[in-house]
């Protein structure tokens, strides 16, 4: 089974550090292929980074659809291009956001999320009411971390993540926290172990569906509005898109 995990910004030690979180709960059969886009922002923190990324991911879709993929994650909290992408393969297509939720849902009435910039909580909450999971969220909390900040190792984003956590623990009535961004997936065990209750990282979560859906012969649904794009002609930079 081969599952490619798509890191939606372009910085590669983000990259790597999602690839890391993938290999370490792939089943012994599956191989990950990491990825990013060539352009884009080096962090998704706004609508706008979300609006560009988005053609990103969907361009890394169309290199793995070239390359057989049996399924793919997308690694940014907000889930970018995650409908869009689904248009294009009958592989299924799994967001950690979702991932994160669903899990999340299955091991506790009540989480919350701990995410980044105050500013992007928004992004989880629209997420949260798209997938129908507002009633198990109690709250989306934010540190005010920018996503590059967990990819200093002098900072102290693992300490400004955990009196947070530590907050949603105490304040917020939940049963597991989830973590709001993809730069977080290598904190996961050490919080989990300072915090005592389970904390839920959407890359794993993400990997994990997607092989279970590909061993039960699912993928996404070409019923309906997940079917392939009409083909069409495009313009411009899109050109090689459309037919
Ligand atoms: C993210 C994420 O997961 N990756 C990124 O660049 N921005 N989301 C977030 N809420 O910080």
């Amino acid at each position: 089974m081969q599952i490619h995990v798509i890191n939606p910004n372009t910085t590669a030690s983000m990259t790597d550090k999602i690839g890391a979180c993938a290999n370490r709960v792939a089943a012994e059969h599956t191989q990950i292929h990491v990825s990013q886009p060539d352009s884009g922002p080096v962090s998704i923190e706004s609508h706008f980074d979300e609006a560009v990324s988005a053609v990103g991911v969907l361009e890394e879709i169309r290199r793995g659809e070239a390359l057989g993929m049996d399924a793919y994650v997308i690694a940014c909290f907000g889930d970018p291009g995650l409908l869009a992408a689904r248009e294009l393969t009958r592989a299924p297509v799994i967001g950690i956001a979702e991932a994160g939720f669903h899990l999340a849902a299955l091991i506790s009435t009540r989480f919350s999320v701990v995410t980044t910039l105050a500013r992007t909580a928004i992004i989880a909450e629209h997420l949260l009411d798209q997938y129908g999971f507002r009633h198990n969220c109690r709250r989306v909390r934010a540190t005010d971390l920018p996503v590059l900040e967990l990819e200093n190792p002098a900072g102290n984003a693992y300490q400004a993540l955990l009196e947070e956590c530590q907050r949603a623990r105490e304040e917020d009535g939940i049963g597991a926290i989830v973590l709001g961004c993809g730069g977080m997936a290598d904190l996961t065990e050490r919080l989990t172990h300072d915090l005592q209750m389970p904390v839920i990282e959407g890359v794993s979560a993400a990997v994990k569906l997607a092989e279970s859906l590909v061993s039960l012969g699912l993928g996404t649904s070409k019923h309906g509005d997940l079917a392939f794009p009409r083909p069409k002609p495009f313009s411009g930079r899109f050109a090689d898109w459309g037919v």
